[in-house]
């Protein structure tokens, strides 16, 4: 008889063709389906010659190559093909075997999921993998949650293609019930999201204010890529800076209209709902929207005014200063992209290790950085740490970082340059770190025109008071509108 397979995979497009070359570069026999079919002939015909793959040109038969308990991963389009194929799967699986979505499903989509899934007997797993088809092949950053039964009966295999850190942990761990796995996920993203837009702001500042060319900014990149800033985004954004087409730039010839698939956005919109300020990937987001309204700014920039920019500071400074902003502003991205999380950790029931999330995301994604290694350590010295910028490590180095991170800003608005992510996260560390702020003023708006009630510092909390501002109104307060 021959081998049965130790996994199989639908899907066999960037990801999925990658991810089980991977799998089976560790030893394992993955059987292989794809929609089309002929892909799959393609595939045991091309890389996958040789290799011990299992082709299957039907759902059935797929299912019926798997060892026991059967692990089926789909790595198909996110949205309804997963719903799909989760019920042409069902029937030819049986108590106990595994259904899992590696794709970038939305978080409340693999809630749903596992529910049915599990209510059929089976046990579901919604797992984010980052890292592009570079990172499937040869390590991703993978986090899954689902049903926690499903766990033991995976992790050898995801662990073991996993990105690995310089000790050897893999980037993959458990994450938590239902969709804790896409919702960590979906943060990465959205995190990714703000990473990307500030550099994206330091590029514009270094280009616009401070004149320097490509050549010069790579040098920048190249240098920041050495301490604290030390990432895959800043990497390629060096490489990108010192690639030439016809001896010039490339990216300087690339239409300035951001796209996005909307895992940035989610991430806002669960920001918003769970009450989280969420600042600097929300205007990450907003960023990218503003840049696909090309035609309308190209009209607008012929019309209206600005300041005139013709830098006459220090410019070795403000590139010193740019690396501190970049810095700060990076710490109170993930400062806000931890607390959505333990956020959504209570709104959802998930018990969130947020160490191990960091790890995960140490090696093989997008944000991997050596900086994560640091939140790791501050998340095992304190488990229960409410915000990042309580850690002492973290303090630290803000607090450093913000002499020159406030000059960028200024600078930068007097220029008249957009600098929409590294403001607001400063904007947020100004009000993090002030113990009173301007919404007594709101609570008397509010109460003026709403009889929305207040509390008041000279009585205990959770008193509420009503006044009749104008003497017009009445003395009933309002209980319908508590927002
Ligand atoms: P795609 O997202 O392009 O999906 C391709 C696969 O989905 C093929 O197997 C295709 O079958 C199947 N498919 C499509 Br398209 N529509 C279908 C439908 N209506 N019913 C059934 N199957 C359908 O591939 P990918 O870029 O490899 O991504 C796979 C998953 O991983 C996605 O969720 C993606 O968001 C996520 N992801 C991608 C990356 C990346 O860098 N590309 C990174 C991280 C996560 P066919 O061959 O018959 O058309």
């Amino acid at each position: 008889m021959t081998k049965l397979a130790d996994i199989g995979l639908i899907g066999l497009a960037v990801m999925g063709e990658n991810l089980v070359l991977n799998m089976e570069s560790k030893g394992y026999t993955v059987a292989v389906y794809n929609r089309t079919v002929e892909k799959v002939d393609k595939f045991i015909k091309g890389r996958g010659a040789g290799k011990n793959f299992i082709g299957a040109h039907s759902i059935k038969e797929l299912c019926a190559s798997l060892e026991k308990p059967r692990k089926v991963m789909m790595l198909v389009k996110a949205g309804q093909p997963v719903d799909d194929f989760i019920d042409l799967i069902i029937p030819h699986l049986e108590e106990g075997d595994i259904i899992i979505d590696g794709g970038n499903s939305h978080f409340p989509d693999t809630i749903r999921r596992t529910k049915y899934v599990e209510s059929k007997g089976l046990l579901y797993i919604g797992t984010g993998v980052s890292g592009g088809e570079e990172g499937a092949l040869k390590g991703p950053s993978m986090m899954p949650g689902g049903s926690p039964a499903a766990w033991p009966a995976v992790k050898d295999i995801f662990q073991s293609v996993a990105a690995k850190v310089e000790d050897g942990s893999p980037c993959c761990d458990w994450v938590g019930e239902d969709g804790a796995g896409h919702f960590v996920k979906m943060v990465h993203n959205g995190i990714e999201y703000g990473d990307m837009q500030i550099i994206c702001e330091a590029y514009q500042l270094m280009k616009e204010m401070l004149g320097m060319s490509s050549d010069e900014m790579h040098e920048v990149f190249k240098e920041w890529n050495k301490g604290d800033l030390d990432s895959y985004l800043i990497e390629i954004t060096r490489d990108i800076l010192g690639y030439k087409e016809d001896g010039e730039a490339l990216v300087e010839k690339i239409l300035d209209t951001a796209g996005q698939k909307g895992t940035g956005k989610w991430t806002g919109v669960s920001a918003l709902d769970l009450g989280i300020p969420l600042t600097l990937i929300g205007e990450s987001v907003f960023a990218r929207c503003l840049s696909a309204q090309k035609d309308l700014r190209v009209e607008a920039s012929k019309v209206i005014e600005g300041p005139k920019v013709k830098f006459e500071g220090d410019k070795a400074q403000m590139i010193n200063d740019l690396k501190d902003a970049l810095f700060g502003a990076k710490i109170i991205s993930y400062a806000q992209g931890y607390n959505l999380m333990m956020e959504a950790a209570k709104e959802y029931n998930w018990n969130l290790n947020y160490g191990g999330i960091a790890l995960m995301w140490r090696g093989g994604c997008i944000i991997r950085s050596v900086f994560l290694a640091d939140i790791k350590k501050a998340f095992d010295k304190n488990p229960t740490l409410a915000n990042l910028l309580l850690d002492p490590y973290f303090k630290g180095k803000v607090e450093k970082a913000q002499a020159g991170w406030r000059r960028v800003c200024a600078t930068a608005l007097s220029y008249g340059i957009p600098v929409p992510a590294l403001t607001s996260a400063l904007c947020y560390f100004d009000g993090f770190r002030s113990e009173r702020l301007p919404a007594n003023l709101l609570q008397a708006q509010r109460d003026y025109f709403g009889a929305h009630t207040y509390e008041r510092i000279d009585k205990p909390r959770g008193e509420f008071f009503h006044t009749n501002w104008t003497g017009r109104g009445g003395d009933t307060a309002s209980t319908t509108y508590d927002v």
